[in-house]
C-alpha cells in the first residue's frame, strides 16, 4: 500500500472559507483522498495530537487554536505523500513560507497556519489513528491512477 498521511484543514481555513481551494491544492497534485471527517477536535485530542510539544512554549495555543472550531481532517495516499503535502503546505508560518505553498498563498502570521500535515511514516500511523478506525479509511482505485503515477521506463 502507498504511504498515508494526515492532514487537517485548520479552524482558520474553515472559518475564512478556504477548505476548497486548500483541499484543491492537494487534489491538483494528485494526491488520493483516502478518508475525511469534518468535526470539531476536543481539547483532549488535540493535546495527544500535539504531545511531541507538550514542554514547547506553544502547547497551550496550539491546543486552544485547534479546538477552537471545526476542522476537516484528511488521509491522503500516495507514494511519498508526506514529503509532497509538507512541501505543497509551505514553512510553518504564513508570513515566512514561499509564495505557491498554500501557507505562503494564503497565510500572513504565525498563529494561525492553515494546514496539518504529518512530517514522518511514524508521526502519520500515530496521527490517523488518533482521528480514523482502519474502517472508515476506503481504499480504492482512480480512473487515472496509471497517469497520475505512471512511469515511462
Ligand atoms: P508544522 O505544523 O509545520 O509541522 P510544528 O513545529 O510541528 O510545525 O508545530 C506544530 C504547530 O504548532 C504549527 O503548525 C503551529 O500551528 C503551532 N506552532 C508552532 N510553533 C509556534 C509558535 O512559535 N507560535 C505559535 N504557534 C506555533
Ligand atoms: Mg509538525
Amino acid at each position: 500500500m502507498a504511504e498515508r498521511t494526515l492532514v487537517i484543514i485548520k479552524p482558520d481555513a474553515v472559518q475564512r472559507q478556504l477548505v476548497g481551494k486548500v483541499l484543491t491544492r492537494f487534489e491538483e497534485k494528485g494526491l488520493k483522498v483516502v478518508a475525511a471527517k469534518f468535526m470539531q477536535i476536543s481539547q483532549e485530542l488535540a493535546r495527544r495530537h500535539y504531545a511531541v510539544h507538550e514542554d514547547k512554549p506553544f502547547f497551550e495555543g496550539v491546543v486552544n487554536y485547534m479546538s477552537s472550531a471545526p476542522v476537516l481532517v484528511l488521509v491522503l495516499q500516495a507514494e511519498g505523500v508526506i514529503a509532497m503535502s509538507r512541501k505543497l503546505m509551505g514553512a510553518t508560518f504564513g508570513n515566512e513560507a514561499e509564495p505557491g505553498t498554500i501557507r505562503g498563498d494564503f497565510g500572513a502570521c504565525r498563529g494561525y497556519n492553515l494546514v496539518h500535515g504529518s512530517d514522518s511514516p511514524e508521526n502519520a500511523a500515530y496521527e490517523i489513528g488518533l482521528y480514523f478506525k482502519p474502517e472508515e479509511i476506503v481504499d480504492y482505485t482512480l480512473a487515472n491512477e496509471d497517469w497520475l503515477y505512471g512511469s515511462n521506463d
